[in-house]
């Protein structure tokens, strides 16, 4: 069991570098915690079993380096890479922190401030790419507005699409193997954040030039903070195909961008959508977009990180207990879960569909309806296992 829950390598656990080097800042109060050298927060993550680490742009490479001073940077990165066996195998760009992005980057009204963004992005992805990247994130931080007056919002869809063509056939131009992918979120930091949700991208990708290469980057917080599903997005990004990548942290509904350590919020959710991707055979990193709490201090950082990856391992065992289980396996048959995937009907000429109103006219409708489901025993079932009562 111990052994079981000791997060290795090939469970694909990854971190940002800006997670677990987040110093503690909130919009109330400076930093509590001193800036960690990225090559160190190399070297702890991967004695604490992770997989690999992601970057902004900017966490690597102070933003105003020489050409020298950059390559020295990625060259002393690259070395604690090698030495602790960390692989890089996502990047994004920093488009929110700099004041000149403060209307915007891709979707900016002034089309300078779109140009910079997108040469900013390119040099980016030039950076991801060197380092192993094979996934690009794009999250709109500031891809939003306050003053609704002051946006049109097809307008700005229009050059937000453009911009991911522009970066889409910048890969396509270099030979890079990479795909993109759009994390949503509702707000914050602007008052209203374009492509609010998982399905708002979704139907967005489909706009684009190159939607194959195009998917998404969920996060658990961000759904949650609409007061959405995060395991029916993941879910649903998996049947179109689309989940290129996630973000796992913990959310509660109706609070700020919490962002908190997997699991200390929305324990069923996090198991729910933990069971997901197991069951699913998915194959992507799991990635924490998190950070330890503003009361920690350097220490802490370690215990969030661990935590993280631990109750990711405690819920993987859930879920395999919860398919074995044969209370459990009752109460689904009970429930018809696997009923589902029977088609409804496959003849869809006019004699098929005449051929379904005739079967169903049939039915004794007065005693399906009157059926229960048993959905109580089975939630309980879910319950007294997370409690490890069963
Ligand atoms: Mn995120």
């Amino acid at each position: 069991m111990t052994e079981a829950l000791t997060p290795r390598p090939e469970h694909k656990f990854t971190f940002g570098l800006w997670t677990v080097g987040n110093p503690g800042r909130d919009p109330f109060g400076r930093e509590v915690r001193p800036p960690l050298d990225p090559c160190e927060s190399v070297r702890r993550l991967a004695e604490l079993g992770a997989y690999g680490v992601n970057l902004h742009d900017d966490d690597l490479v102070p933003p105003g380096s020489s050409v020298a001073e950059r390559d020295a940077i990625v060259a002393r990165f690259q070395e604690a890479l090698d030495e602790s066996g960390l692989v890089v195998p996502m990047a994004t760009t920093n488009l929110f922190g700099d004041p000149v992005f403060r209307d915007g980057a891709f979707t900016a009204n002034d089309p300078r401030v779109r140009r910079y963004a997108v040469a900013k992005t390119l040099d980016a992805i030039d950076l991801g790419v060197e380092l192993g990247a094979t996934v690009y994130v794009m999250w709109g931080g500031r891809e939003g507005v306050e003053a609704e007056a002051a946006i049109d919002v097809a307008a700005a869809l229009d050059r937000y699409a453009e911009a991911v063509n522009l970066c889409c056939a910048h890969a396509r131009a270099q030979g890079y193997d990479l795909r993109f992918a759009l994390e949503p979120k509702p707000n914050e930091p602007r008052g209203d954040l374009l492509l609010p949700t998982v399905g708002h991208a979704l139907a967005f990708i489909d706009e684009l030039e190159w939607p194959d290469m195009v998917g998404l980057n969920p996060e658990f917080a961000h759904e949650t903070m609409s007061g959405l599903s995060f395991t029916h997005a993941v879910a649903q990004a998996l049947w179109h195909d689309k989940l290129f990548h996630i973000d796992l942290n913990a959310q509660r509904i109706g609070k700020y961008d919490q962002d908190f350590r997997f699991g200390s919020e929305g324990i069923r959710d996090a198991f729910y959508t933990v069971k997901l991707l197991e069951d699913a055979g998915w194959d992507g990193c799991r990635h924490f977009d998190a950070h330890a709490y503003r009361t920690e201090d350097a220490d802490g950082v370690w215990d969030f990180a661990r935590g993280c990856m631990r109750t990711y391992l405690i819920l993987a065992d859930k879920a395999r207990r919860f398919a074995a289980h044969p209370e459990i396996a009752e109460a689904l048959a009970a429930a018809q879960v696997a009923a589902l995937a029977e088609p409804t009907w496959s003849d869809t000429s006019p004699e098929g569909l005449a051929a379904l109103r005739a079967e169903a006219a049939g039915y004794d409708v007065a005693a399906l309806a009157a059926a229960g489901h048993g959905h109580e025993r089975l939630d309980q079932l879910v319950t007294e296992l997370l409690l490890g009562a069963r």
